[in-house]
């Protein structure tokens, strides 16, 4: 692959709703585009999905720009590469910063794709043509929240995700089963609870969860396999699993029934298909996780969860879930709780430019 340019932008839009959650609200997202150039002229799109503070993982979009820039972007220079998996098995030289790998490593398996003529899905070896859809409910009181349960459902979202933690729990899923009985819903924690909260989880296999997402520590895996011998719900890991290693040993502990896999979380796509493939093998159900995200790294997931074994749909909603107006051409729809997925070389949407130049704070362009 003939790298000739990576360009880095970074962004910032407002989210039409804040997103609450027990770590804080999201009012606005500030986001890296990255475009890899090859000689030809021929574009790859990746987004670094760091946000602007560290309260999902402790990365940054500062970290992001430093890392790309002083680190992954001279090592690709000195190391031309044949294949985007090349780039990934290059990233382990350097430790952790996962969404920064995987916002250059994304980019360059879009370019990839692009020169092969082959859509980003097939290249990858997705099976799917649609893919189901759900939608995260992040409010901040109980009415909120059975508002936007009632929009989403008519905007046909397939499996709704409400955001929970230790002050809010059993009285809000009790609300919501009075009003949606079998309503596929389930529940995430990120992080909220501790094993001296085992009555409190015990507590809620009353609602018939699909699941309760990383209850747990951030960092955990042995709390959560003793905490799954306790319950019923099944629990699905987010935070706890940033690689495939992490992948293997909460399913061999019992830590988890469930994965839910963000690209951006694992370094990239290499590294999330090998969790998709070892889940697939051990009979563990994956969906694909969102991180408030621009349209690319959407099209990404897309892509993402058109392999086999994303059985559950996963928080991959509309463009205008989160914003007035995406930057990508044409936006993410979802049509009867679908999401089609684009047969067209790469990740089969154009860029909004002039979307793109708006939400522009800086930029910054290497040369190879
Ligand atoms: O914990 O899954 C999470 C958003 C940002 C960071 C972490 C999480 C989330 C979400 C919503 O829950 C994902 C989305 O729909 O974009
Ligand atoms: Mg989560």
């Amino acid at each position: 692959m003939n790298i000739a340019q990576v360009k880095l932008k970074v962004i910032c839009m407002p989210l039409k709703y804040p997103f609450h959650t027990h770590l804080g609200t999201v009012t606005e997202r500030e986001g890296i585009i990255i475009e890899v150039m090859d000689a030809d002229g021929i574009s790859g799109y990746g987004e670094g999905v760091a946000f602007s503070t560290p309260w999902y993982t402790e990365e940054t979009v500062a970290t992001s720009l430093h890392i790309m820039s002083d680190v992954l972007i001279p090592l690709l220079k000195n190391s031309p590469i044949k294949h985007p998996e090349d780039a990934a098995i290059l990233f382990q030289l350097i430790r952790r910063n996962h969404m920064a790998k995987a916002g250059l490593e994304m980019a360059i398996w879009d370019l990839y794709s692009k020169r092969n003529l082959t859509s980003l899905s097939k290249m990858i070896g997705g099976t799917r043509s649609e893919i189901a859809s759900g939608v995260v409910v992040a409010a901040d009181s109980l009415t909120s929240s059975l508002r936007q349960i009632e929009k989403y459902l008519e905007e046909g979202y397939q499996r709704f995700k409400i955001k929970i933690n230790p002050g809010q729990d059993y009285t809000v899923l009790k609300e919501i089963r009075r009003y949606y009985p079998e309503l596929p819903i389930m529940a995430d924690a990120n992080s909220s609870y501790t094993l001296n909260d085992i009555d409190r989880l015990k507590a809620l296999d009353d609602f018939n969860l699909m699941m309760i997402e990383q209850p747990l520590a951030s960092d955990d895996i042995i709390e959560h396999s003793l905490l799954q011998k306790k319950i019923k719900t099944p629990i699905c890991l987010d935070e706890s699993i940033v690689s495939f290693h992490d992948a293997k040993n909460a399913i061999e502990l019992g830590s988890c029934k469930i994965i839910n896999i963000k690209a951006g979380r694992v370094g990239g796509l290499y590294e999330a298909k090998k969790i998709h493939d070892f889940c697939l093998d051990k009979g563990i159900e994956v969906w694909c996780g969102g991180m408030i995200e621009f349209g690319i790294s959407r099209a990404h997931n897309i892509a993402l969860a058109s392999l086999p074994g994303f059985t559950i749909p996963g928080d991959i909603s509309a463009s205008n879930r989160f914003w007035e107006e995406d930057i990508i051409i044409p936006e993410v729809a979802v049509k009867n709780g679908f999401v089609s997925v684009p047969d067209t070389p790469g990740i089969g949407f154009g860029i909004n430019e002039k979307k793109l130049k708006e939400a522009t704070r800086t930029e910054k362009i290497f040369t190879f």
